[in-house]
């Protein structure tokens, strides 16, 4: 059975297909963002709106950066913040008010218009890189539900990753990676296999492949 990858930006559909060879193709379909303060929200409603609109099995993902001292601002209005005041400014805005502790958060959302009470719960491989979790890792380890408000279930996989904002480095990856710092290195100046390897994205998708491969 085929699946669609459904986003409008090359860079997540790149990281995607590392972890979904078989079968997964991009739909760039620009499903309705509806405004809410939590990802979750806004990736089950595009994955409902996604699937009617494929008619095939789908997953979307809605990821932002938290930056932890400015109450996690942009979050989930990093895709506007990014188009208006950009992401130079919104690091220069968390360094000067000395708030660099940020995570990033993705939801991935999938949908085949089935409910999904049969089926196994994902396996959450924990803590790869053996630190401490802090806020961020716990939620990424925290159990992901089934929402399904309406009569169109759809089934949610989080990831999170704790960094630092920094001045902008590197030219990979995309949106916030040059200003996002883990480990000594931004995100744009890794290569996509070593994001991939301790991204919220990659962390998502880790679940999820898991998932559907049972599935
Ligand atoms: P689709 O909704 O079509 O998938 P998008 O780029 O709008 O594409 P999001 O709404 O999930 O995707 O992205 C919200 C914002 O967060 C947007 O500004 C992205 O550039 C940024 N973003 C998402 N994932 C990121 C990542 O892994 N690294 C850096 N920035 C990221
Ligand atoms: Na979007």
């Amino acid at each position: 059975m085929s699946l669609r990858y459904v986003t409008t930006n090359e860079g997540k559909i790149r990281e995607a297909l590392e972890y979904l060879d078989s079968g997964v193709t991009q739909l760039d379909y620009d499903y309705t963002e509806i405004q809410a303060d939590d990802l979750e929200s806004v990736a089950a409603f595009g994955a409902r709106e996604a699937f009617r609109v494929a008619g095939e099995p789908v997953v979307v993902d809605d990821a932002g950066l938290f930056v932890d001292g400015l109450d996690g601002f942009p979050g989930p209005y990093s895709s506007y913040v990014e188009d208006t005041l950009g992401v130079e400014r919104v690091g220069r805005v968390a360094r000067e008010a000395d708030a660099t502790r940020a995570h990033f958060r993705c939801v991935l959302a999938y949908c085949d218009g089935e409910d999904f009470a049969a089926t196994p719960e994902p396996v959450d491989r924990g803590d790869r890189r053996g630190q401490d979790l802090d806020a961020a890792d716990r939620d990424s380890a925290a159990t992901d539900d089934t929402v399904a408000e309406g009569d169109v279930p759809v089934k949610l996989f989080t990831g999170a990753v704790p960094g630092r904002i920094v001045e902008p480095r590197g030219d990979g990856g995309f949106g916030y990676d040059p200003i996002f710092e883990h480990d000594g290195e931004t995100f744009a100046e890794m290569d996509a296999e070593r994001k991939n390897a301790i991204s919220h994205r990659g962390r998502a998708l880790a679940k999820f492949a898991d998932w559907y491969a049972e599935r």
